[in-house]
């Protein structure tokens, strides 16, 4: 039996959308791309994989720090961290031994991230869990070229997820919760995805997307709650400007207060209603952290601890 109450009350974590497309910023050709989110940007601006992928060879996010970034997500109030293992991009934020197109292999960094970030979490006492894309622009048995988000796997591209899985589940230490996104699965596919994890880490909670009702948690957009007592534990994911998850240096910020108040009530709406607030960031590509992103969660963090007995 999973966690769920556990996993429940974390009520509070954050999400982090860091990859490739974070070296783009929003921005291709010098031009501001405004259609769709920038975590998307491969596909918005319509860049050929090939290309796409030689900006791993300027990836060297030399000034991210797991461990601030902990310390940020605990003094947000946050009791665990969501990385992006893997987006729609293909490209993979740890040493994958299934496709080079990942941090350790193909850009000047070298390091695999992604572990250094479950580590940092662990001695901060907080939880670690993953995004993973089932879709894949880069893996060339992806459906046709998987272009669209919501292909059918094809089995070679299905085998190769499963085996991404394992890598996953089985070398990052404990998994608190993994965020399967996008794909049309068979019932097979989702069940087999799904016994697979539970398997490996049988308390890793698994996000409703990975389709045909295989799901510990459902997963709503922000300002969406269930209106009616679901029966299963659910959570709403959110970023900060909500038009882009992935970094967008072009994006027009607005009033940190205003935007404080927002992320507060969302928060409060969602806990109140049993729900669990997943609050993402998008750094740059050099792995910094967008300081207007980062004192919103500092005051939503000073507001909780203002407002909590003890
Ligand atoms: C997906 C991705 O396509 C997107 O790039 C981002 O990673 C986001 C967190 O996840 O998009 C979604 C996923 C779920 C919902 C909406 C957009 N939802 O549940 O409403």
């Amino acid at each position: 039996i999973k966690p769920s109450q556990e996993w429940i009350d974390q009520k509070f974590s954050m999400f982090i959308h860091f990859g490739l497309y974070s070296v783009y910023g929003g921005v291709y050709e010098g031009k501001s791309v405004e259609r769709g989110y920038s975590e998307q940007i491969q596909s918005f601006a319509g860049i050929f994989s090939d290309w796409y992928g030689e900006t791993a060879n300027e990836f060297n996010p030399l000034k991210w720090n797991p461990d601030s970034v902990v310390s940020l997500a605990k003094q947000a109030g946050m009791k665990s961290i969501i990385f992006t293992s893997k987006h729609h991009d293909g490209f993979c934020m740890y040493h994958s031994r299934y496709t080079e197109f990942n941090i350790v292999d193909a850009t000047p960094y070298s390091r695999d991230l992604m572990k250094e970030l479950a580590d940092a979490c662990r001695r901060g006492g907080i939880g670690f869990g993953v995004y993973y894309s089932l879709i894949d622009w880069h893996y060339p048995h992806a459906y046709p070229i998987s272009s669209h988000n919501a292909d059918p796997l094809t089995d070679e591209h299905y085998e190769f997820n499963m085996k991404q899985i394992e890598e996953i589940m089985t070398n990052y230490g404990d998994i608190s919760e993994i965020w399967f996104d996008m794909g049309s699965l068979t019932p097979e596919q989702s069940k087999g995805l799904y016994e697979l994890v539970n398997r490996l880490q049988p308390d890793c909670m698994i996000s409703g997307r990975l389709g045909n009702d295989y799901v510990d948690f459902a997963v709503m957009a922000d300002n969406e709650y269930p209106d009616y007592k679901m029966g299963i534990p659910w959570q709403t994911a959110a970023s900060i400007f909500n038009e882009t998850w992935g970094y967008r240096s072009w994006q027009v910020r607005g009033d940190l207060q205003e935007k404080r108040e927002e992320k507060i009530s969302s928060l409060m709406k969602v806990i109140s209603r049993g729900g669990n607030y997943l609050l993402n960031i998008g750094p740059r590509g050099d792995g910094s952290i967008v300081e207007f992103e980062r004192d919103v969660l500092l005051g939503v963090g000073n507001w909780i601890s203002k407002n909590s007995e003890a």
